[in-house]
């Protein structure tokens, strides 16, 4: 099984939409295999926006997410990292489509709500920066025979 790190950013926990974000990935049928509530320091932030050093826009993403509470989540399930993406939508939430957390919910690029890791390597690295190991639970929910044949 794979697993994917999301986390609702600080535009989704004041707006009032972590149940409706985190509803779309438990009915799909994914599993939550970590999750808190928690500010984000500068030089997390920084590690893990990286990719983005050198792009306009990383000042003004960096205020951002640390500008309020985000949920950080470890999401678990066949495909995952790929799946969740496709439910997040797009990067701009102009021409995400509807029907993705980004296309219904948002109006901007610099406030879409949600971040998720885009391969496994930087699924891998994203879940170390952001959770020790024990943070994380192993557990198999009892349905799961009803959602993979
Ligand atoms: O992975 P994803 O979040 O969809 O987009 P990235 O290209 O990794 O950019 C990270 C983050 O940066 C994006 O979610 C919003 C912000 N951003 C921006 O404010 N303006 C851009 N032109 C591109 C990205
Ligand atoms: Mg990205």
């Amino acid at each position: 099984m794979e697993r994917t790190f999301l986390a609702i950013k600080p535009d989704g926990v004041q707006r009032k939409l972590i149940s409706e974000i985190i509803g779309r990935f438990e009915t799909k049928g994914f599993t939550l295999v970590g999750l808190k509530f928690m500010n984000v320091s500068r030089e997390l932030a920084e590690q893990h926006y990286g990719v983005h050093k050198e792009r306009p826009f990383f000042g003004s993403l960096v205020e951002f997410i640390t500008s309020g509470p985000v949920v950080a989540m470890v999401w678990e399930g066949d495909g995952v990292i790929a799946a969740a993406r496709k439910v997040i939508g797009a990067t701009n939430p102009l021409t995400a489509e509807p029907g993705t957390i980004r296309g219904d919910l948002g109006a901007n690029i610099g406030r879409n709500l949600i971040h998720g890791s885009d391969a496994p390597e930087t699924a891998q690295s994203e879940i170390a920066l952001w959770f020790k190991e024990e943070e994380l639970v192993n557990w198999q929910p009892t349905i799961l025979s009803w959602i993979y044949e």
